[in-house]
């Protein structure tokens, strides 16, 4: 089990408002790297694709090699701005006469990738009693599904866990996460169908308050970022949360499924616009050659990205680390 999903004691819990504590042991590095080797390999190609190219024997690379891998690195779902980022700094480098051989050129680009991509600046679970994880994200991106092996894991590693049914709009969705709740055997608090979501917060925070519970999960309906109403809601429910916990104590947290490619950084614009987004969950990565749009989405708003998701079983989520996940899409 991942050192993250571990229970800290009280004392642990208080000197651990460095979130560098969260960051993984190397023997999990180690794990990490060969799970996202294995779950990234679409991504992997497209960029071998992209890069060997410049890469296959060691030369001098040329103002067109910098053009040919801009308008490929574009392509391959970085998206323009998150491109030009990266390669300005070794563009200016060429023209200023510099030499640039392709073996340099390829650690600059893990340097520059790495750095693109943000780190978390508050632990994980987030201070709070209960530490409150708040899922928003359009329909179908794995919300649910992503709430439920988070729950699997934080109980399986000793936290005392609750989901909150908040989507009470989409027919069956209730039952859906009872059915995980049984399957992973978290609680799940829930009203009916048609119930106003913000109060189901209100009622679900209410009870972990009362009842001791450490961390509350809870999830919400998809909603396709430019419908008005939908939004309005959001804000609503993220409003319930702000009263019951203080800041440091809950995480609005955006599902984006990675196959979306550059339309997950319009999601992300809306979603940010409506209420604080503090990190990002990608899922689906394992199905996709568009994990490119991680650096994207962590560049352009400025969020660490908190897991991702390489299949649909609990043990396909993992935490993120970054130099796992740049050593796992380049190519060696
Ligand atoms: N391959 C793969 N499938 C995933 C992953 N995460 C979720 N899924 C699948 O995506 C589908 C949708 O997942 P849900 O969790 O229901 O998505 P949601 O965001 O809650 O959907 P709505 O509530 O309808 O908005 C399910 O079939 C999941 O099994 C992942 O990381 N990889
Ligand atoms: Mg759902």
């Amino acid at each position: 089990m991942f050192n993250i999903f571990k229970r800290k004691s009280k004392e642990v819990q208080s000197d651990l408002a460095k979130p560098q504590e969260n960051e993984p042991l190397v023997e999990e590095k180690k794990s990490l790297f060969s799970r996202f080797k294995e779950g990234l390999s679409k991504t992997k190609e497209k960029l071998a694709q992209t890069l060997t190219e410049v890469f296959e024997v060691d030369r001098l690379i040329t103002q067109a090699d910098l053009d040919e891998l801009e308008e490929r690195l574009i392509l391959s779902d970085l998206g323009v701005e998150t491109t030009f980022a990266l390669l300005e700094p070794i563009k200016r480098d060429l023209s200023l006469g510099k030499n640039i051989t392709s073996k340099e050129l390829k650690n600059r680009l893990r340097e520059g990738l790495l750095n693109l991509l943000v780190d978390p600046t508050r632990p994980f679970p987030p201070q709070g009693n209960p530490a409150t994880l708040f899922f928003v994200g359009v329909n179908g991106v794995g919300k649910t599904t992503t709430i439920a092996k988070l729950a699997k894991n934080f109980k399986d590693g000793g936290y005392k866990v609750l989901m909150v049914a908040g989507d009470t709009f989409r027919a069956g969705a209730i039952e859906q996460l009872q059915r995980w709740g049984e399957r992973v055997g978290v609680p799940v608090y829930a009203q009916k169908e048609g119930a106003d979501p913000a109060s189901v917060i209100y009622q679900g925070v209410d009870k972990a308050i009362k009842e001791g519970f450490e961390l509350v999960l809870i999830d919400t309906a998809g909603r396709l970022h430019t419908k008005y109403n939908l939004m309005e809601e959001l804000k609503k429910m993220a409003r319930v949360i702000e009263k019951f916990i203080p800041q440091e104590g809950y995480e609005n947290i955006l599902v984006l499924d990675a196959n979306t490619g550059q339309n997950a950084i319009s999601q992300a614009e809306s979603f940010f616009k409506a209420i604080p987004i503090h990190s990002v969950i990608l899922t689906k990565m394992d199905g996709t050659a568009k994990g490119g749009v991680a650096f994207a989405i962590s560049h352009k708003f400025k969020l660490p990205i908190r897991f991702i998701g390489l299949g649909e079983k609990p043990e396909d989520l993992l935490p993120f680390d970054k130099e796992s996940f740049v050593k796992a899409i380049l190519p060696e």
